[in-house]
């Protein structure tokens, strides 16, 4: 049997066959592994301890905050800032971005945004979550105080971008634009180890992902190719938690889709921290991901950090598909 490759040896190693030999890239990269797996250990343990439930407040993007949802968090920034790797982050569940320069002897040139924890409704009840993460280098100068306009960044600017699927087994996916590979947990050695090397997304799937209930609030467009989808016979899947939707869609093939609704104008799901990011995966596996506006997701500008967009992603046929109906 072939010895594994862990995540951490596949970091060094990509590091200088791809020309980023000063190792901060990879240090910080190591971090959000290392975090993952100590946020899966929670996550799988959250029924015996007093984390499930609400914690009682809403985030700035007026979701129900979980208690798991401010216990993921508090770490994953509690480990970027512990690396001394990160000038600073953007969070789902912070109303502003943390600057770490202060606290820090060396300049450092990558700011991290995340979803600690994607999907954290289902936390309750046994479902699928995820973390979400995108890294960016930073534009303003490195020796000044970091500025909001690092972080609205367009998602074509992401240096590394990934996600860790917390399902029947914990995956860890990221892209740094050379394609992508996955990594599956091994508890017995407590190491994400390559097990999906260069994931490819077919060109064509049988399933669509949409939450069907907001039919009636969708476009015209999207409801003619809901129908489509029906008549067609394909597979209607949908989890409610994007990592594990969209890490289905990536494996199997097929379309993700979060339209405009009435309840949410511009989209429900996040820019910075879910929608490119996500984007950046597919797109490296050979897929594709737009709004319902046929525009390119990693092309849109940001404009603040908890910017809404619709999304369609997935494989290249089925967004054909889609296209046609917009
Ligand atoms: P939560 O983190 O509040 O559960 O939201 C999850 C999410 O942002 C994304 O992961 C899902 O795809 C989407 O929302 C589900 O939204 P609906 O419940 O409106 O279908």
């Amino acid at each position: 049997m072939s010895r594994r490759i862990t995540l951490d040896e596949f970091i060094v190693e990509n590091q200088t066959n791809q020309n980023r030999a000063s190792g901060e890239f990879s240090g910080l990269l190591r971090h959000i592994g290392i975090a993952a797996k100590i946020v899966n250990r929670i996550v799988n343990k959250a029924g015996l301890m007093d984390i499930l439930g609400l914690d009682g407040n809403t985030n700035s993007s007026g979701d129900a905050v979980q208690k798991l949802d401010i216990y993921a968090n508090d770490l994953m920034i509690e480990y970027l800032q512990n690396s001394g790797l990160c000038a600073g982050v953007a969070s789902e569940e912070l109303d502003e971005f943390i600057s770490f320069c202060s606290d820090l002897p060396a300049k450092n040139k990558y700011i991290v945004v995340i979803d600690p924890l994607d999907g954290s409704s289902n936390i309750d009840v046994n479902i699928s979550v995820g973390t979400i993460f995108g890294i960016y280098k930073r534009t303003s100068s490195e020796n000044d105080t970091l500025q909001l306009s690092d972080f609205l960044q367009k998602g074509n600017q992401l240096v590394a971008g990934g996600y860790v699927l917390y399902g029947t087994s914990t995956m860890l996916v990221y892209t740094t634009g050379f394609g992508v590979n996955g990594f599956t947990y091994d508890r017995g050695i407590g190491e994400f180890c390559l097990s999906h090397p260069d994931m490819k997304i077919p060109d064509k799937g049988n399933n669509y992902s949409i939450n069907q209930g907001y039919f009636r609030q969708f476009s015209q467009g999207i409801q003619n190719y809901l129908n489509k989808c029906s008549d067609e016979n394909m597979m209607l899947r949908y989890i409610g938690s994007m990592v594990a939707d969209v890490h289905r869609t990536l494996c199997l093939g097929g379309v993700f889709l979060y339209p405009v609704t009435q309840k949410n104008p511009d989209g429900k799901l996040r820019m910075l921290y879910e929608c490119n990011p996500m984007s950046f995966v597919v797109e490296q596996a050979g897929g594709i991901s737009i709004d319902e506006s046929g525009n390119r997701i990693m092309d849109l500008p940001v404009d603040s950090l908890h910017q809404r967009s619709s999304i369609i992603i997935g494989s290249k046929e089925n967004i054909a598909a889609v296209r046609a109906f917009l």
